[in-house]
């Protein structure tokens, strides 16, 4: 997959490029990154960025120019490589993204649908935002990780990025799947534990001991469906069970209704 990043900061990015599964992934040329920033299109003498909201008030807008000829030349860039390089028809263009809390809210079905692409562009905005009429007419979707306000577009890019790496194939080492991460089934994950035996005075689930792996299998799901039930409700509501599932979710929940009524 190959990413171009509309960013002042490109620099920020060596958080994703230098370290563990996602720094090995852009090594090994699975995931590609490609900067463009807006200050090398700036065109004054103090090759500026940034520039005053129209109406007034506080705090500045990125500047549109600049702006708009960084992620024109991402899109052709990236356009042009996959045309020299995979033979990709030449009117398809990459989709540029811009990351913002007004956009859709993404998730892990968002995030296994944007990596089944071979490229994109991110935008990542700064200041108080960007000016609508780029949004209309410079970007195709806006994508947004939650209701809160960060200073940059460039940790929300990042943690998508990082998202899309665990989808590409061989980014993930061995049995380490991305099939087995939390949400890849729309569940969230049983508890997991590790050594000691024993941690502050609390041992580990039996079953987990046996090597019954059939077992284990059932123990796993049972606790799966129930996290998901205690802690993200509305997670179940979008998700048809399966009969064994049906099954396993009640009995976590009568069970946990006599320990809670012999509270
Ligand atoms: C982007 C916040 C995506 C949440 C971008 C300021 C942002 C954001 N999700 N905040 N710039």
């Amino acid at each position: 997959m190959h990413i171009g990043l509309v960013t002042l900061f490109p620099e920020m990015f060596v958080a994703l490029t230098g370290y563990g599964i996602t720094g090995r992934a852009c090594d090994r040329g699975l995931m590609r990154l490609q900067y463009w920033n807006p200050r090398d299109f700036s065109t004054d003498k103090h090759r500026s960025v940034d520039d005053k909201p129209f109406g007034g008030g506080p705090g500045m807008l990125m500047k549109t120019g600049p702006l708009q000829a960084a992620i024109g030349a991402a899109r052709e860039g990236l356009r042009s490589q996959a045309l020299s390089e995979n033979g990709q028809d030449e009117h398809d263009s990459p989709k540029v993204a811009f990351l913002s809390p007004q956009g859709k809210r993404l998730d892990q079905q968002a995030v296994e649908m944007l990596a089944a692409r071979t490229s994109m562009v991110l935008v990542c905005g700064r200041y108080q935002g960007i000016d609508a009429r780029v949004i209309d007419s410079d970007i195709d979707e806006e994508w947004s990780l939650g209701d809160f306000v960060l200073s940059g577009g460039e940790l929300a890019a990042m943690a998508l990025i990082d998202a899309l790496i665990r989808y590409q194939p061989g980014a993930l080492g061995g049995e380490d799947s991305v099939a087995q991460d939390s949400f890849a089934n729309g569940l969230l994950h049983s508890p997991q534990y590790t050594r000691p035996q024993t941690v502050a005075g609390k041992g580990v689930p039996d079953v987990l001991l046996s090597g019954d792996h059939e077992a284990i299998r059932v123990w796993r799901l049972k606790h799966s469906l129930g996290n998901t039930w205690l802690k993200r409700p509305a997670l179940l509501q979008d998700k048809e069970l399966s009969t064994e599932q049906r099954q396993l979710l009640n009995e976590y929940i009568a069970e946990y209704q006599i320990q809670e009524q012999a509270r």
